[in-house]
This record gives structure tokens, C-alpha cells and sequence, in this order.
């Protein structure tokens, strides 16, 4: 009954603007396309129902929204979340990155994954209702980070000092994942990303928006 009357609280709240900020992108892995693709997610509002939310892409391929999940799936205040490509498993995900997620933090979609194109795209985050709660436009043209000759991959990171809604869609706040960058790692097939790590608390936003030069990060456990 307590569970109901949760789940039943965080469908009535629902998301407010800026509680969802895409904080990462894969979209061009080297173990294979779309299968290995996958974006991280940050919730920055109250606990969220996801289900009936969606996530799609809107170029090459995307447009008609790929349903996340159809059951109910509590999202957590502050936590991260990575939706992956509907033939992923967790274990495999672990597996390839040396990571410990768990299923609270962890969705392979249900239906057919919007393959997200390499020279640019979309992510989008859409509510049950269908209501866009999140959107990042990213390229591989300035202001973004070129993703240069290396046929090495990688993913787009955003700055965690810009996880606000008004500047995670600036290009200019995400680089490419390698040595040093935001805490990433090289996966088993040699790509370069930090799913589940360097997402700043709420409060230290605020700080680092002051100009004070904190940065809280969540480390991984490797
Ligand atoms: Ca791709
Ligand atoms: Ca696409
Ligand atoms: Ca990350």
C-alpha cells in the first residue's frame, strides 16, 4: 500500500522543467550500432514514475518515439540513469565497463532503440504524456567537440559545473571522453566514457555556479 501511494504521489508530481538533464551520449561505440549506444540521464527533481515515458531521437532513422518502459519504474531524486539499446543486458553492460550498476539505474528499452547518428542528432526524454522533459541537440561541429581522426570512440560528456537546464544543451559545456576528462575509463573494447559517474549534487550546482570552483562528483565503483 505504501508503494502504491509513492508510486501514485510521484505520477501526481511529475517533472518540472530542468529536473532532467542528459549529462552523456554514446552514440558512436566501437563493439557495434546501434547495439552498444546508450546516453546517461540525471535526475535533478523529486522521485519520477517513468512508466510510459519515452526516449527517441528525431533525425536519421528516429522520430517515432521508442517507449522506455510499461510498467512502473521509480527514478530516484539525484541519481543517474542509463537507458540502453533494447538488446543490452545489464550484466553484459557491467561486463564491458568495469562498472557495478544495478537495475535501479539501469534501462534497456523495450522497443527498437532509435540509432543515434554519429554525425548528429538528437536525444529526447518524453513524459507519459508525451510532453518533451528533456532535449539535447548534439553534432560533431563547433560549438561541440570535434570527435577528431581517432577511430577510437567515445562518448559526449557534459561539464558537470553545466548540468543546468539552460547549459546542457550548449555544445561548447561537452567534450569527448578520454584520459582525464571527467573522470572517464576505457571500456573492454576500448571506448572512452563514465556511465554512472560525475554527476554534481544539486546544491553544489548552485556553488559552482557562484564561481566557487567545488565539484562534487559521484565516483564509480570499479
Ligand atoms: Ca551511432
Ligand atoms: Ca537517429
Ligand atoms: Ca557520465
Amino acid at each position: 500500500m505504501r508503494k502504491f501511494v509513492a508510486a501514485l504521489l510521484v505520477m501526481v508530481v511529475g517533472p518540472a522543467f530542468g529536473d532532467i538533464i542528459f549529462t552523456e551520449i554514446m552514440y558512436d561505440p566501437s563493439l557495434g550500432e546501434p547495439g552498444w549506444e546508450w546516453v546517461e540521464v540525471w535526475n535533478n527533481g523529486p522521485d519520477i514514475n517513468l512508466n510510459g515515458w519515452f526516449f527517441d531521437d528525431l533525425a536519421g532513422g528516429g522520430g517515432s518515439p521508442a517507449l522506455i518502459i510499461s510498467s512502473d519504474f521509480i527514478w530516484s531524486s539525484n541519481s543517474y540513469l542509463i537507458l540502453a539499446h533494447n538488446t543490452q543486458t545489464l550484466s553484459d553492460f557491467n561486463t564491458e565497463w568495469n562498472t557495478s550498476l544495478d537495475s535501479a539505474h539501469f534501462i534497456a528499452l523495450e522497443e527498437t532503440w532509435p540509432p543515434l547518428n554519429n554525425d548528429g542528432d538528437w536525444v529526447r526524454m518524453l513524459d507519459a504524456n508525451s510532453n518533451e522533459v528533456a532535449a539535447v541537440e548534439y553534432t560533431e561541429s563547433s560549438p561541440w567537440p570535434s570527435g577528431g581522426a581517432s577511430e577510437a570512440s567515445y562518448s559526449f560528456n557534459l561539464d558537470p559545473r553545466t548540468a543546468t537546464p539552460e547549459q546542457n544543451t550548449n555544445g561548447a559545456n561537452w567534450s569527448v571522453s578520454a584520459s582525464g576528462v571527467n573522470d572517464s575509463w576505457q571500456s573492454a573494447a576500448g571506448d572512452w566514457g563514465s556511465p554512472g559517474v560525475v554527476i554534481p549534487e544539486p546544491g553544489t550546482i548552485a556553488l559552482l555556479v557562484l564561481g566557487s570552483g567545488l565539484v562534487a562528483i559521484a565516483r564509480r565503483r570499479r
